[in-house]
């Protein structure tokens, strides 16, 4: 079994997780907060069995995009002060994690 973590942007959660319930994935949606830009984002553990990996990546891939967002988090520059630049954020962060034991009472 393989655990999924999925970091993606509040605005993808909705459709992300109609996918995956779509394709009779189960997951679970946590609220997060990115480190960088320290606003709210959106969490899943997604457990699928090996085979279901890809298909899971893919409904991730299908529903998360890329959006430029504005930062003030810049670098500081000399006596200017932050210096309000874009970073461009998403579709999705993903890491596939062995699962070494799965119980479910
Ligand atoms: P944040 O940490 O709020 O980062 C938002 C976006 O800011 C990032 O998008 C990236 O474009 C930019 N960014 C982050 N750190 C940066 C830095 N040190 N310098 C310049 N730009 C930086 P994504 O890479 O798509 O990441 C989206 C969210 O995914 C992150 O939100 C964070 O919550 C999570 N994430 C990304 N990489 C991670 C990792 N290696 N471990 C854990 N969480 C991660």
């Amino acid at each position: 079994m393989k655990l999924i973590i999925a970091i993606v942007q509040d605005k993808d959660s909705q459709s992300l997780l109609n996918g995956l319930v779509k394709a009779n994935i189960r997951a679970t949606k946590l609220a997060s907060t990115g480190g960088f830009l320290k606003e709210g984002n959106t969490t899943f553990l997604i457990g699928v069995e090996e085979e279901q990996v890809e298909h899971a990546l893919t409904c991730i891939k299908e529903n998360c995009q890329t959006r430029e967002q504005p930062t003030n988090q810049a670098p500081v520059l000399g006596e200017i002060g932050r210096f309000p630049v874009s970073v461009t954020v998403g579709g999705a962060t993903v890491f596939v994690l062995d699962v070494d034991r799965f119980d479910h009472f």
